[in-house]
């Protein structure tokens, strides 16, 4: 048994120890009181995963198998790695629900970025965040890299607009009850009421996904993905090799034919 798993055994063994203590009651008071439930749930499904090896960071599970963030300093280690080769993307889905909008942001991405401690600068792999109803047709939240000189990569997440992969992880869903999609859960939002585009089609498939909701989610390491301001890739940071994906979290729903 690894140290960590024998501490989430630890863990749990604890919490039953210690609700098999507290009164029925007090038990169902708390289901039933003013604590807001948790609106943000996980990705559980692998839809597309394309050169995955099932070990270590080629073990795609472990951008569905829970958050671990390592804080504002530190990143997961338990991540499924894309890279530039076959790696390319992944595409996670919930199980036959659907992404809905709400009040706020709707899905939240956890990768592994960092802020380093010797410098003024961030560790991070800015990726590409796109939803689908279908699986087939595709809408990227706007994104737009706004470095003074879009052809050098800049280390700070303010130059990323609109990027996964840019915001240090907070969230550790093995303990505490914070909502994924709490702010100080940290990890990069998305608000499905900020989906659009210049074109018709891409106007209407953003209204359609805000009336019936997104099946699927794919991230692509923006290094592979081309800058419209430059018509090249957009820059990476020389030592990065392809986002670490940790997990996804969004506000779900049922399908519906009926528009929400
Ligand atoms: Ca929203
Ligand atoms: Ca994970």
């Amino acid at each position: 048994m690894t140290a960590r798993s024998r501490i989430a055994t630890i863990a749990r063994s604890r919490i039953a120890a210690i609700a098999s203590r507290v009164p029925l009651t007090i038990g169902l008071a708390a289901l039933s009181g003013c604590a807001p439930a948790n609106v943000g749930e996980l990705a559980t499904e692998i839809v597309e995963a394309p050169g995955a090896t099932g070990a270590g960071f080629g073990d795609v599970s472990r951008a569905i198998d829970g958050v671990r963030g390592g804080g504002e300093h530190a990143g997961s280690l338990d991540v499924y790695s894309l890279d530039y080769r076959e790696r390319r993307h992944l595409v996670l889905g919930f199980e036959g629900r659907v992404i809905v909008d709400g009040p706020g942001p709707d899905l939240a991405v956890f990768e592994n970025g960092f802020r380093e401690l010797e410098r003024d600068a961030y560790f991070m792999d800015p990726v590409v965040v796109e939803v689908s109803p279908d699986g087939a047709r595709w809408l990227a939240f706007p994104h737009d890299y706004v470095a003074s000189d879009e052809t050098r990569y800049e280390p700070h997440p303010a130059a990323w607009e609109g990027f996964a992969g840019v915001t240090p992880v907070l969230l550790d869903t093995g303990r505490g009850e914070l909502d994924p999609l709490d702010p100080r859960a940290g990890g990069d939002a998305f608000d499905l009421a900020e989906l659009g585009g210049e074109r018709a089609d891409e106007q209407a498939l953003a209204d359609e996904i805000r009336m019936r909701g997104a099946r699927y989610v794919r991230l692509t390491s923006a290094a592979i993905v081309t800058n419209p301001d430059t018509g090249a890739p957009y820059p990476r940071d020389a030592v990065s090799d392809g986002a670490d994906i940790d997990g996804v979290a969004a506000r779900l729903g049922d399908p519906s034919d009926e528009p929400r």
